[in-house]
Formats: C-alpha cells, structure tokens, sequence
C-alpha cells in the first residue's frame, strides 16, 4: 500500500518541480507552494507519522471505496436500465450481503482507528518540555509569551506583514509573514499552551504536525520537537471572523546558542513594559486579552 503514498507525493511534487526546478522545491519547506497537493515537509516526528498516515493508510481507502463505487454505479446504469434488463428480479433480501456491508464498514474503520488512536496519543501525551511558551489567538493577530523561568519574562505580538512592507522582512511571503515570529530553539520539546483572548481561534503549523484549538477562557497543550532549522508557517484554523485569513503564526526553529542570543535581545526589545506583554498591534483590539492575562 505505501506506493499509493509515494505516487500522490510524486504527483503532487511533480507541479511545482516542472514550475521551479528540484532546488526551489527544497525552498519550500515551512510553507505551501504555489499548485502545491501534497503535504508540506515534516520536520517533526508527529508531522511525519501524520502524513504517513493519511499517504499509506487513509488515500489509499478512500480511493479503493471512490473507485468501488464507481464501478456500482457503472453496473446499474449499464446492466439494470430498463433496455438492457426489462424483467426487473423481485429479489429484496440478502441476509449474506447486509452481513457485508455492515461488517465491512465496521473492520475498515478498526483498521484505521487502531494507528489512529497511537497518532493521537503520541499527539496529547505531552513529554517533559525544555520550553513552554504561550501563544494567545486574537483579533487577528497572535501573541506569544516567554515565561520568566526560562530566562523569557516578555511577551509580544505577532502581526501579518502587509505586501505594501514587504521589504522590512527578509524572505518575505505574502499572508504568511509576520513582524516578530516566535524563536524556539532545534531539537528541543516545545510545549505551546494555546488560549483564545476574545473568539475560537485555531493554532495550526503543519510542517510541525500542531493543530489545537485556542479556546478563550481554556489552556490547550501541544508540543513538538523540530528537528531542523527554519521558519515554518502557519495559519488560525477556526472562522474567527472577518480577518481570521489575515492572521498567520510563524515560527523560527533555531539553533541552542542563537535562541539564547535571540532572547537576550528579545527581554531588550519586548521587556521594557514592566513584563507586561507588549502590544504592538492597534490597542483597542487588545483591551479584551490585557483583561484575560491579569
Ligand atoms: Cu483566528
């Protein structure tokens, strides 16, 4: 079964090497390409058994049950129509059939729930984390927070980057940039607690197999453990409301030396509130998380 997974990856790929050659496919980890099908890049265990999981197991059934269909379809439009077959069976009972078709459904389903649940654990069994952070899904932008313990004690916004400034950030990519990423280092556990400061957001970054809810008034967990360097994008997954397109999460994986570095700087940049989180972003629209943090 696992060259249904191979043949879609390659079919997917195929698009965007014909349009940018091999090297700038490599470019491409972190974030979609343009005509990209196919998964993005793993760069996490999880991210990886996920897309495992849907190449090799789910696309392959959902193409033998498509194609199975199909072929039913075919049958009775071709054998039963009322030319080719105009004495109609008076058959209405098939004990041996809805044994089939009621036992069958069941197995596929135990067949998929079996790696599904040992995904999902692997997924909400958080490991012991090197660092905690918190990112805070607003409207619409994110926030994240560094606790004091780990040597952080700041926390900052993270807004989208419009076109219009796309020079003040390198690498810039539309809907997917933003003014200050959070910079977790490589080869580490991250734990992400995950709340809402006003309406159901969604923290999603596929590269690195997270997708939780954050849910105002409620600390979700997720974690993950990058195990390559780069910035890999995401988006709010929820329809929070009229620009919940416009809010991207970006996250800098890297290395042990240059987080420290990045956090000496950051307590510089973000930290002369006191502590308090600072809001870049328009101040009305984050009255409502300044009331939820206290
Ligand atoms: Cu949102």
């Amino acid at each position: 079964m696992p060259q249904f997974g191979r043949l879609r990856a390659r079919a997917a790929a195929l698009p965007m090497l014909l349009a940018a050659g091999a090297a700038r496919a490599e470019d491409g980890v972190g974030h979609p390409l343009p005509g990209q099908i196919g998964f993005q890049v793993g760069v996490t265990d999880i991210a990886r058994d996920i897309h495992g999981f849907y190449d090799n197991l789910l696309f392959p059934i959902i193409t033998v049950i498509s194609l199975f269909v199909l072929v039913l379809l075919g049958i009775c439009i071709f054998r039963f129509n009322e030319r080719a077959n105009p004495v109609p069976s008076k058959t209405t009972h098939h004990a041996m059939l809805e044994v089939a078709w009621t036992i069958v459904p069941v197995l596929i389903l135990v067949v998929i729930a079996i790696p599904s649940f040992r995904l999902l654990t692997k997924q909400l069994e958080l490991p012991k984390p090197d660092i905690t952070i918190k990112a805070t899904g607003k409207q619409w932008y994110w926030s994240y927070d560094y606790p004091k313990d780990q040597d952080g004690g700041f926390g900052f916004d993270s807004t989208r980057v419009e076109e219009k400034d796309a020079k003040t950030v390198p690498d810039f990519i539309n809907l997917l940039s933003v003014d200050n990423e959070a910079v977790v280092p490589v080869n580490k556990n991250i734990q992400v607690n995950v709340t809402g400061a006003d309406v159901i957001h969604g923290f999603i970054v596929q590269s690195l197999g997270v997708r939780i809810d954050a849910v105002p008034g409620r600390l979700n967990s997720t974690w993950f453990r990058a195990d390559r360097e780069g910035v890999y994008y995401g988006q709010c997954s929820k329809l929070c409301g009229k620009d919940h397109a416009y809010m991207p999460i970006a996250i800098r994986v890297v290395s042990q030396p240059a987080y420290e570095a990045w956090l000496q700087d950051a307590k510089k940049k973000y930290a002369q509130n006191g502590g308090q989180t600072v809001h870049l972003a328009d101040a009305s629209t984050a009255g409502a998380a300044d009331t939820l943090q206290r």
